[in-house]
């Protein structure tokens, strides 16, 4: 049996399937992980952005980074991957957890539904000052954006280190790893927590962990399989695999 017979084998037999998405799921859609080789954003590192403490002391380039951000993943389309996982999600309906760490809502857009973002996503907006969220998809954004209703600045509505995951996201995430009976990991270095750890929860509770990653990552000695190379090429892959 290929490892991927194998991990189809083990997919069919789950009665509740979790699977936890990072950056490298949309690179084949032409969007830069963080990290590693081509993980700088027009020549910027996220990770020095990727902060309130950025945000307050120079909102306007922080801004600039997620408006480039927000016009690239507009213009990117969804991959076969992403494409992959929708299907599953259709084939095992309310057995089936997506929980993804990316912001850019390529899931969404192919066509997976009920996706838990554990880091918000790019197209909401947050108000720093009276805190209410704005749906802002579609609309181009002035340099420094600011409330209707109360005039304060307007963040984008992801979450930044040092910042609290959305308690009601998390806690669904956490109850479906805790549940699984597989969990697919897929594109993430999983060096972020407390995203991260839910590979580790899965784990200590006996659940099957499945890697896909173009290389190993920090938590592949915990993972019972990991399967190396492009997601946007093994996802469909192990879908031809599966029982119809
Ligand atoms: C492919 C591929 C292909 C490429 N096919 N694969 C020490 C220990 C533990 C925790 C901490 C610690 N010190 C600080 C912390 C906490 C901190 C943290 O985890 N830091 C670590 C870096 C050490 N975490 C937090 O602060 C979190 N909050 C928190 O803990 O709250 C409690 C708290 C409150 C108050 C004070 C302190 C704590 C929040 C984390 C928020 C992360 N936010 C970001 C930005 C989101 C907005 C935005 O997008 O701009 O989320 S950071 C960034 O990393 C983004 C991502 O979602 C996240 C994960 O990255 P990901 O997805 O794994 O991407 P990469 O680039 O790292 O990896 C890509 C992978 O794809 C690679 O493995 C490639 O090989 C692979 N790949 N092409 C398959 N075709
Ligand atoms: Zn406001």
């Amino acid at each position: 049996m290929s490892d991927i017979e194998t991990v189809a084998e083990i997919l069919s037999r789950s009665k509740r399937t979790a699977v936890l998405t990072g950056a490298g799921i949309s690179a084949e859609s032409g969007i830069p992980t963080f990290r590693g080789l081509g993980g700088l954003w027009n020549g910027r590192d996220p990770m020095s952005l990727a902060t309130p403490e950025a945000f307050a002391s120079d909102p306007a380039t922080v801004w600039e980074f997620y408006r480039f951000r927000r016009d690239l993943v507009a213009r990117s389309e969804p991959n076969p991957g992403h494409f992959a996982l929708a299907e599953l999600g259709r084939r095992y309906s309310s057995n089936f957890t997506l929980i993804t760490q990316n912001v850019d809502r390529l899931h969404q857009r192919a066509g997976s539904v009920d996706v838990l973002e554990l880091h918000g996503n790019l197209f909401d907006v947050r108000c720093t000052g009276c805190r209410q969220t704005f749906d802002r998809d579609g609309v181009e954004l002035p340099p420094l954006p600011r409330c209707d209703d109360c005039g304060a600045l307007l963040r984008p509505a992801v979450v930044w280190f040092g910042e609290s995951l959305p308690q009601d996201v998390w806690q669904r995430a956490e109850r479906a790893v805790e549940q699984a009976d597989a969990l697919l990991v897929v594109g993430t270095s999983a060096l972020v927590y407390p995203a991260a750890g839910l590979v580790l929860t899965a784990a200590e509770h006996g659940c099957p962990v499945i890697e896909i990653n173009l290389e190993t990552t920090a938590l592949s000695q915990f993972v019972d399989h990991a399967l190396l190379g492009k997601s946007g090429e093994i996802l469909p892959q192990l879908l031809a695999s599966l029982p119809a």
